[in-house]
């Protein structure tokens, strides 16, 4: 099979690659290792930044996301008790959408599927090869066959345990890692949300986030040890805790419900750079990585396809090569910029699990300071409700 572009993986960063691909011409052969409905339904990630709400709804995926999201003006953060709202709106004109990931990948292989272009679901034992030449491959099975795709350029967008990164030479990539020593223990509870905003709580005890996915879905995690084996949460101890740490003076009450979902998420930064060697080029978790606390990761993804697809329409238009060759540079600049972010709220949001006393008073002043400071609180929404993604699509010349 030929192709121009093949790409390995159909997350948020392989899918929305594709979509920006196709609205400028440009073919593309999408393989995935899980099922349709394994990817639809996993529960991940929950916040879209506005730059992201405005490139969906500029390349027609905002219906669903205008008729469901749930368009916040700001978020809580609380600790010593006392709740002090960001009001993000006020701060910086922009908003974030409450739309979980599983929709946006629902919405992005529906409009594949509408275009009449498969994706390849089920496929095992993803090769990729010849990157280094000007026909790389990408080898698969599927059905108990073997497949390869020839392209002129592979994305790997296959997450943070995908192939891609790992076919290019170690020697080539430098990897700048952090792990936390902590983790998420996250549930989906079916009862209405106990906030009309996000609460990021920092109590003494731990850090715990509440937040939902629909008028009657919420999601909410606990800060936990890293080695969290999640039959040691039975729903009592994990209501009990969140009770204790989203408790704040004027009387918020937590709403429980039914838990039907419960996983340990562990916290990680990790940027490769750099992020393409050859005709191979990483996307998303597949090239970087973000403690959750940010609500950083899906956007990034869907920021370094927005980038790679305007690349890829000026190298068809007959533009040549400067774009894609400046790919990483690009896409770093907005990489590391969520990476600071991300673990500037996590770090100031975690107590430290030794109970260091001299970092928790330096936690607290720092919540105090961006919650009573409008340069500070203005810093923190600018991050959070995502800065504006470079794009210049080919069609606009
Ligand atoms: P994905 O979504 O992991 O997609 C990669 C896809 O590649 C497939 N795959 C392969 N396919 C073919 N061949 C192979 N060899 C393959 N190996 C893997 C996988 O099956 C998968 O379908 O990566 P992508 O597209 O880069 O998207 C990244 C986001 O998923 C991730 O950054 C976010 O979920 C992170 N994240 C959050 N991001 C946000 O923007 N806002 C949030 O509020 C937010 N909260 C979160 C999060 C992630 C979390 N977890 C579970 C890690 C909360 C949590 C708890
Ligand atoms: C979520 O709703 O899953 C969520 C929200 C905010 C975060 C992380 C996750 O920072």
């Amino acid at each position: 099979m030929r192709t121009q572009v093949a790409i390995v993986g159909a997350g948020p960063a392989g899918l929305t690659l594709a979509h920006l691909l196709h609205l400028q011409g440009i073919e593309s052969v999408v393989l995935e290792t899980r099922s349709r409905s394994y990817v639809e339904n996993r529960v991940r990630a929950g916040v879209l930044e506005q730059p992201t709400v405005d490139l969906l709804r500029e390349v027609g995926l905002g219906e669903r996301l205008d008729r469901e999201g749930m368009r916040h003006l700001g978020t809580t953060l609380r600790f010593r008790d006392r709740s002090h709202r960001v009001d993000f709106v006020g701060l910086t004109g922009s908003t974030i959408t409450v739309y979980g990931q599983q929709e946006v990948v629902k919405d992005l292989i529906a409009a594949r599927l509408d275009a009449g272009l498969p994706v390849e679901f089920d496929v095992a034992e993803t090769a990729i090869d010849g990157i280094d030449g000007d026909r790389p491959r990408v080898r698969y099975r599927k059905d108990g066959a073997e497949h390869v795709v020839e392209a002129d350029v592979v994305a790997g967008c296959d997450g943070s345990h995908g192939v891609s990164a790992a076919t290019v030479p170690t020697h080539a990539l430098t990897r700048f890692e952090r792990t936390y020593p902590y983790a998420w223990l996250g549930i989906l509870a079916r009862t209405r949300p106990s906030s009309e905003e996000l609460v990021y709580a920092s109590h003494d005890a731990g850090f715990a986030l509440h937040s939902m996915r629909s008028p009657t879905l919420t999601r909410q995690y606990l800060q936990v040890a890293p080695d969290t084996d999640v039959a040691e949460w039975p729903d009592d101890r994990i209501w009990a805790e969140l009770r204790l740490r989203l408790h704040d003076e004027d009387g918020f009450a937590l709403d429980e419900g039914e838990i039907v979902e419960k996983g340990v998420t562990q916290m990680r930064s990790l940027v490769v750079e750099p992020m393409q060697h050859g005709r191979l080029f990483l996307l998303g978790d597949a090239a970087h990585i973000v403690p959750p606390t940010g609500a950083k990761g899906m956007n990034l993804a869907v920021a370094d396809a927005c980038v790679l697809s305007n690349a890829l329409g000026a190298f068809y238009a007959g533009a040549g090569t400067a774009r894609l060759d400046a790919y990483t540079e690009t896409c770093l600049r907005r990489v590391w910029r969520a990476e600071h972010f991300s673990w500037f709220m996590t770090s100031m949001l975690h107590p430290p699990p030794d109970g260091d006393p001299f970092e928790r008073r330096l936690q607290l002043s720092q919540l105090d300071y961006v919650t009573s400071s409008a340069p500070a609180a203005t810093s923190l929404a600018e991050n959070y409700v995502g800065l504006p993604f470079a794009r210049h699509w080919a069609w606009e010349g």
